[in-house]
């Protein structure tokens, strides 16, 4: 492989010559783009087999992190800079006249994933590599990723992500493990072996194609393998050809974008049980490669459950050592329950997944039987902890009102359960799980989330990482808590001023970025106030621009009313059948159209809503904050990592006391964060004596008046109905979020940001102290806990 600029040079025009039998200078864009990635790949390809052999030789123990979501991104800058050749590359290339930058351009991201959660996965699998941990992560190879938003004429709307249009270079298809997955049929007891059989399903081949995951400067490379879905060999007898492929075929055509309706349900099992089974078949056969038999499984294997999404792992794995490898059945569920952890992502009820009993049978007819196994077992554990407690009983049952409750499998058949942030994991062990926690005393703990720093500061700011360069050195990347020794720094005023300069610069380069893609002009040294994440009503944008209302109104009204120039950025897509979700989009881009071209304030106060928010635009907006807004209810963020992100490019908090918020807090101390609004006790203590009432509010502080009036006064909209529906949530649906609860309250912390920005210097330290506090956040960190509580790894031997 090429180790200089020559060599790469020579290697790059000899591929072009032989792919496409043209000189480099002759050669498409797409194609020059192309032979990049693949040399890219073929150079972590000596790594990724020198991984395997190693972790058969020493027979290591492996994670295997089962998440429907894997949000990856771009993955060629990513490649490079692990594998160190990003210069070599860029040099070479600039020799042609290729602009690296351009091909970069050309990669489509991997958006396989709905939010934070996908995006979690995604920074595991890069953290896990990049600490040399052996660790396989399994997923599907969705046709189509998350959708792309477009916005027209204020409203979003959903256009197929075709990511896989120029092809995917990082993926090899590997049918030699591939198997054929079981659904519908149903389950005859043979008396002659002994043992229940799955009769008359029907079958799906599964293909895997596997991705090299390429750590930061080891030899380590670990496999994401997507899942595909293809006709089996064995097709149906009773059913069309052409209907059989087409219900093959939606399997893994589509990641739900629908965190928000029930519709697809089958769909979506289906999709759960593909994967889980495919899964485990090759993690089983793997194992079968190495040890005699799979009395050692849990010694050589442990699976990280993401939410309750994969927990079909639980009676799949079941399945097979007792239908399969003729295990009894304690000591398969012992087995199961020494091989899997689950991590829960949300104490929201309508999150917690459920399935009709009924289409489980119907679907998984052996499956569903082991579950009910599971559940029988599990009541008749439960009864005598319990001393006859009927009530704890029907709170806990896996199998209750027609339906399987899928957390409290996930519960009964791991050997952990853990929470994302400390007060999450609270939150679960103290009240929602708390029956639980009784049970299995000591089985919850908390892995408070992380994001790579790699990525999310050292790739997506060089600007910033060479100031922490010529600050600290280097040592950070390794070590990130070392970001620390910049707390000296802190009141050092060149690293200030430097710090001052690289945020303008990435200002400027998002100010471009909007220019080109909103036609707005905002202003570089205005305060850039940026809210990206999922739309939804407890995450509160409706709150934040519920207060950008106010604001306008009141510059119209008193002319000696005058605020620090603000820009308040938004990105987020809404579920597309999550209609207050959507409305709220439309508010935010109807808010700008008056308040953009308002001669009267347009010169302090701009809104942009920037469409199609992803983990690329991502990486171009997040360093560019001054101020991070993370305003969720407080007791409703599990977590949120975005925040993360947001300190360690040194924006400043502006959050409630919820999710990591308040560990970030904790860390950077009350004079470098601001927070506001209800607490968790707070919010508990109104919902228990019932005391909130929206209309209070509403009647006795004029501000929220007449911001909740301009919804329906036509102000935003010529229509009156069109904003009814977010009036009707606040008003007649009592606010079931708070916002006019808290919106005192984050009136004054806006108005503290607006008094602090003006300190530029002491806004500089600010900052500085959160880029040095963030090491915490790094997903090395969150891996390493994992590591040490739950996995029990070793490091691969030759990284
Ligand atoms: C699911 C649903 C489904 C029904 C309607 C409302 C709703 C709202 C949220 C969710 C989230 C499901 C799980 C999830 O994505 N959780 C996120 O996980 C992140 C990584 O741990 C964490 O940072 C976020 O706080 C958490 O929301």
């Amino acid at each position: 492989m090429f180790k200089t600029k020559e060599e790469f040079k020579y290697e790059f025009s000899k591929r072009i010559i032989e792919t496409y039998g043209r000189t480099v200078e002759e050669s498409h864009i797409t194609e020059k783009f192309m032979i990049l990635e693949n040399m890219v790949r073929d150079y972590a390809s000596v790594n990724w087999a020198m991984t395997k052999m190693s972790v058969q030789q020493h027979e290591q123990k492996q994670v295997h992190y089962f998440s429907m979501e894997f949000l990856m991104g771009r993955l060629l800058v990513n490649n490079m800079m692990n594998l160190g050749i990003y210069d070599i590359a860029k040099e070479g290339l600039a020799d042609y006249g290729i602009n690296i930058h351009e091909l970069e351009e050309l990669e489509s991201d991997a958006g396989l994933g709905n939010g934070g959660l996908g995006r979690l996965a995604a920074c595991f699998m890069d953290s896990l590599a990049s600490l040399s941990y052996p660790a396989f992560g399994h997923t599907i190879r969705y046709t189509y990723g998350f959708f792309e938003q477009k916005i027209e004429d204020g409203y979003q709307v959903e256009v197929p992500d075709q990511w896989l249009r120029l092809g995917n270079a990082w993926e090899v298809r590997k049918p030699k493990h591939q198997c054929d997955v079981k659904f519908f049929g149903h389950v005859v007891w043979n008396g002659d072996k002994q043992k229940w059989e799955h009769v008359d399903a029907e079958l799906v081949r599964a293909v895997p194609y596997d991705v090299p995951i390429v750590g930061a400067d080891t030899k380590v490379t670990n496999t994401l393998r997507l899942w595909k879905s293809e006709p089996a060999d064995d097709i149906p007898r009773n059913k069309d050809f052409r209907q059989y492929t087409q219900e093959v075929n939606d399997i893994t055509q589509t990641l739900y974008p629908d965190d928000s309706t029930p519709a697809g349900k089958m769909l979506r099992l289906k999709q759960q049980y593909f994967f889980v089974a495919a899964g485990l078949n090759s993690i089983v056969r793997a194992h079968l490669r190495v040890y005699p038999d799979l009395h050692n499984f849990a010694d050589k294997n442990v699976i990280q459950l993401n939410d309750t999404h994969p927990v079909l792992v639980i009676p799949e794995l079941m399945r097979i050592l007792i239908d399969d490898y003729e295990f009894e059945w304690d000591e398969a569920w012992d087995i199961v329950t020494h091989t899997c952890a689950y991590t829960n992502h949300t104490i929201l009820a309508e999150a917690l997944e459920k399935w009709p009993i009924e289409m489980m049978k119907n679907l998984l007819p052996r499956i569903y039987q082991i579950i009910e196994e599971i559940h029988r077992r599990f009541i008749g554990y439960v009864k005598i902890a319990s001393n006859g407690d009927e009530q704890l009983l029907n709170r806990v049952m896996i199998l209750r009102d027609g339906q399987v409750h899928m957390a409290r499998l996930a519960i009964a058949g791991s050997f952990s359960v853990n929470g994302v942030a400390a007060l999450h994991t609270d939150i679960l062990k103290n009240r929602e799980m708390q029956d639980f926690d009784r049970i299995f005393p000591g089985k919850f703990n908390n892995k408070t989330n992380g994001v790579t720093h790699r990525r999310w500061l050292a790739y997506c700011n060089p600007q910033l990482a060479d100031l922490l360069h010529e600050a600290i050195g280097d040592s950070w990347i390794k070590h990130p808590d070392d970001l620390e020794k910049l707390k000296k720094f802190a009141d050092d005023s060149i690293i200030r001023s430097k710090f001052l300069n690289v945020k303008y610069q990435r200002k400027e380069d998002l100010a471009r970025y909007i220019k080109e893609h909103n036609g707005i002009e905002v202003d570089v040294n205005s305060i850039f106030d940026i809210q990206v994440k999922r739309l939804h009503a407890y995450k509160r944008q409706l709150l934040n621009i519920m207060h950008v209302i106010y604001l306008y109104q009141r510059m119209k009204e008193d002319p000696s009313f005058r605020i620090y120039p603000h820009t308040y950025i938004f990105g987020a897509k809404a579920a597309p059948s999550y209609y207050f979700a959507k409305k709220v989009i439309k508010l935010i881009n109807a808010v700008a159209d008056v308040v953009n071209n308002d001669p009267v304030t347009n010169q302090y106060l701009k809104v942009v809503f920037i469409e199609n928010y992803g983990v690329t635009i991502a990486e171009h907006i997040i360093p560019a904050a001054d101020v991070s807004e993370q305003i969720s209810t407080a007791g409703k963020e599990a977590s949120g990592t975005s925040n993360m992100k947001f300190m360690m490019n040194g924006a400043v908090t502006l959050g409630t006391l919820d999710g990591a918020n308040v560990e970030i807090a904790e860390r950077v101390g009350d004079e470098n964060c601001v927070i506001f609004g209800m607490k968790v006790e707070d919010i508990n203590k109104l919902k228990a004596d019932n005391s909130y009432h929206a209309w209070d509010y509403y009647n006795n502080d004029f501000r929220i008046k007449k911001v909740v009036d301009s919804l329906t006064d036509g102000t935003f909209a010529s229509s009156r109905e069109e904003f009814k529906l977010i009036f009707d949530e606040l008003m007649s649906h009592n606010d079931e979020y708070y916002l006019l609860a808290d919106f005192d309250s984050y009136v004054k912390a806006q108005e503290k940001i607006n008094e602090l920005y003006k300190d530029r210097d002491n806004w500089a330290k600010m900052c500085i102290m959160n880029i040095a506090m963030s090491g915490y956040f790094s997903s090395d960190r969150t891996i390493e806990d994992y590591v040490k509580d739950i996995w029990h790894l070793e490091r691969v031997a030759n990284k």
